[in-house]
């Protein structure tokens, strides 16, 4: 079963004017379908991992053979990554949370706008390529923003995410060039937010009583 990209769920104009049409057909098309792309070829000449998910592959990771395990990490990475990113995007983003997500924020950061700015300002200042997430942290059972190199995946940690934002310079670079603080108040701007309450809602089912 070879791993596949998920089509988007919305045209590649729907973010504008936040995010252009150009930049989601390439990031979407060119970028993601890459990863998908290096890690079925990484895959390839290991039958034993073909049944494997990639969120397994990126869970067990030590035990991917050590010959693909850094095509893995990388290419299984990204297509995680940016997975998760589609699926939190959208055409009717209304800038503020609702639901237990909003809660949750309140409870853990004191104010969305307080979550807001500690996020804007990892993005803002993380060094070089990479992702900043909001993550579920299991032992804590709090959510916490966490920022990672490359591809890497809050999956390798155990953490799932509930929503991340892409600041490698291919994410931007075309419309924003290099002010990625202006990517990054456009990009609050398309969070689909009921989205984000989804998924923390499936986080809190799958672990509620452990
Ligand atoms: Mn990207």
């Amino acid at each position: 079963m070879a791993h596949k990209l998920p089509p988007l769920r919305f045209g590649y104009d729907a973010l504008e004017p936040y995010i252009d049409a150009e930049t989601m057909e390439l990031h979407h098309d060119t970028h993601h379908q890459g990863y998908v792309d290096n890690l079925n070829k990484a895959l390839e000449a290991y039958p034993q991992l073909a049944e494997l998910t990639v969120e397994d592959l990126l869970h067990g990771l030590d035990q991917v053979p050590e010959a693909i395990r850094t095509a893995v990490r990388n290419n299984g990475g990204g297509h995680v990554n940016h997975r998760l990113f589609w699926d939190i995007l959208g055409p009717r983003g209304d800038g503020a949370p609702k639901g237990a997500i909003a809660d949750e924020i309140n409870r853990d950061f004191g104010s969305f706008e307080h979550f807001q700015s500690l996020f804007t300002d990892a993005a803002t200042r993380h060094f070089g390529s990479g992702w900043v997430f909001l993550v579920v942290n299991p032992s804590r059972h709090r959510l916490e923003i966490v920022s990672l190199p490359n591809q890497d995946s809050v999956l390798g940690q155990g953490t799932p995410g509930l929503l991340c934002c892409d600041v490698w310079e291919h994410a931007y670079y075309l419309k924003y060039r290099n002010r990625r603080p202006d990517y990054l108040g456009a990009w609050w701007k398309v969070i689909a937010w009921d989205a984000v309450d989804e998924r923390l809602r499936d986080v809190r089912a799958a672990t509620a009583g452990r």
